[in-house]
């Protein structure tokens, strides 16, 4: 096994990943900005080293910063967890170079996934369906247009480079397309250093549905189920369970075997989740593939029982995955809730010193969280200030503790989205599982 790790994040998933470090035996390396000199991740890893200054660019992103870390502790391999560089392929070509593990994916499939149209060819080769789409290119404006007529409006324009909601322009009306796709291409551009962009049906009022895969280094792929993230806002999402109330065995089968397909053909390795929209019709349609661990990887956890974390720095040492898909076995029904030091009407970012705090607990609670009361939430990273995660034998059961755990839980100094998550556990549409990404509309 890895002697030692570089944690190339901060907050709970850098704790999250210290503790799966400690259980299996590994050293720590935690590497922080000067925002975070007193954050927990900095305080349980084995050593910590200052990378730079609080803003992202300089510390977080900074390759050369990060890199030299792990040269001068030793630190054979890189955690980058979800965000920052976690998705950047040079920087895993560069750990790689180096003779530094980087504990995810080859810098290859991060390229292909990255690249939303090859990602699309890749999958629609396959037969996986996909939306109506732009698949022979688009030569100029003109031919755009012509291809979006053909589609049928209304559609959607996506930046190549974007993905997560980044980057997308959703089109009515031929009257208004010209202006979209100009636009589009230009904050392509702009954002990404990519102008090219693609066209796609647009699907109204889906639910977007994820399948967790996990490969080793031998082509083995096993699926670990979905996970239901319908319920976000700006793409910012906001409260996920596994299993989704809506999949039966069937169609979680096929949702399954298509994202397994994808794995084994591009040669994934290490853990990855499939992104799909599924329609009312019930008819699923590939989005993108993650390349990294995920926030809500918890709930997937909780009812399958394996630790995600752990798993992928055993396969990036090269092990062999530990078991087959007949032996994934789901049991029960978890939930996650994001809590957010945000205003709960406005979503306005509220960082501050937390002045008390109680986290909930009990049978079945899980925090995962990097807070402490006393803390200060610096204003320079995401909101995120734990993750409530439940498990219950049966949906309604998860949905009661929740609701309990919520009541329970005290956070003050600091807005927080707390109120929100208890509206959305008394709504009847939510209790009912009649959730859509436009679910969170109807509150703010
Ligand atoms: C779409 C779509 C409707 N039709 N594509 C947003 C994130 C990215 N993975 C794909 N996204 C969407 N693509 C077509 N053709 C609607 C969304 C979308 C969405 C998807 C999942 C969860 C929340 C969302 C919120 C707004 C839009």
């Amino acid at each position: 096994m890895f002697h030692k790790i570089l944690i190339a994040n901060r907050g709970e998933i850098a704790v999250r990943i210290i503790r799966a470090c400690k259980e299996l035996g590994i050293r720590t390396v935690a590497v922080y900005s000067e925002a975070d000199r007193d954050s927990l991740h900095t305080k349980l890893a084995d050593e910590a080293l200052c990378i730079g200054p609080a803003k992202s660019k300089d510390s977080y992103l900074n390759v050369s910063s990060i890199i030299s870390a792990a040269e001068v502790t030793d630190a054979e391999a890189i955690h980058p967890g979800y965000g920052f560089l976690a998705e950047n392929a040079e920087f895993a070509e560069i750990c790689e170079n180096c003779g530094i593990k980087f504990i995810g994916p080859s810098s290859h499939s991060m390229r292909l996934m990255g690249n939303k149209i090859q990602a699309k060819k890749e999958v629609e080769r396959l037969r996986v369906s996909v939306l109506p789409w732009s698949s022979s290119g688009i030569k100029d404006e003109k031919d755009a247009m012509d291809i979006a007529r053909r589609i049928g409006f209304p559609v959607i324009i996506k930046a190549a480079a974007g993905g997560g909601g980044r980057g997308m322009k959703l089109v009515h009306t031929s009257a208004s397309f010209g202006n979209a796709f100009h636009t589009a291409k230009n904050e392509a551009q702009a954002a990404f250093g990519n102008g090219d962009v693609y066209i796609e049906k647009f699907c109204e009022a889906p639910r977007h549905i994820e399948i967790q895969v996990m490969a080793d280094k031998y082509g083995n792929v096993v699926y670990l189920g979905e996970r239901d993230c319908s319920i976000q806002r700006r793409h910012q999402k906001i409260l996920e369970e596994a299993p989704s109330p809506v999949l039966d065995e069937r169609l979680r089968r096929g949702m399954g075997d298509a994202a397994v397909k994808i794995a084994r053909a591009i040669g994934y390795t290490n853990v990855g989740t499939v992104e799909f929209l599924l329609d009312k019709n019930m008819r699923y349609y590939f989005m993108e593939m993650n390349t990294r661990v995920q926030v809500e990887h918890p709930v997937t956890e909780m009812i399958t029982g394996i630790d995600i974390i752990k798993e992928q720095i055993r396969l990036a040492r090269g092990e062999r995955l530990r078991f087959k898909q007949k032996h994934v076995r789901m049991r029960g029904h978890s939930i996650e809730c994001r809590i957010n030091a945000e205003d709960p009407d406005t979503f306005v970012p509220s960082p501050g010193k937390i002045t008390s705090l109680h986290m909930p607990g009990g049978p079945g609670v899980r925090v995962d969280s990097a807070i402490s009361c006393g803390y200060t939430v610096p204003p320079h990273y995401d909101s995120l200030l734990a993750k409530l995660i439940v498990h219950a034998d049966s949906r309604a059961e998860a949905l009661r503790r929740m609701a309990t755990a919520l009541d329970e839980m005290v956070v003050e100094g600091v807005k927080t989205n707390i109120p929100l998550h208890r509206k959305i556990m008394k709504d009847h549409d939510f209790i009912a599982g009649r959730v859509d990404i436009n679910f969170l509309s109807r509150f703010a």
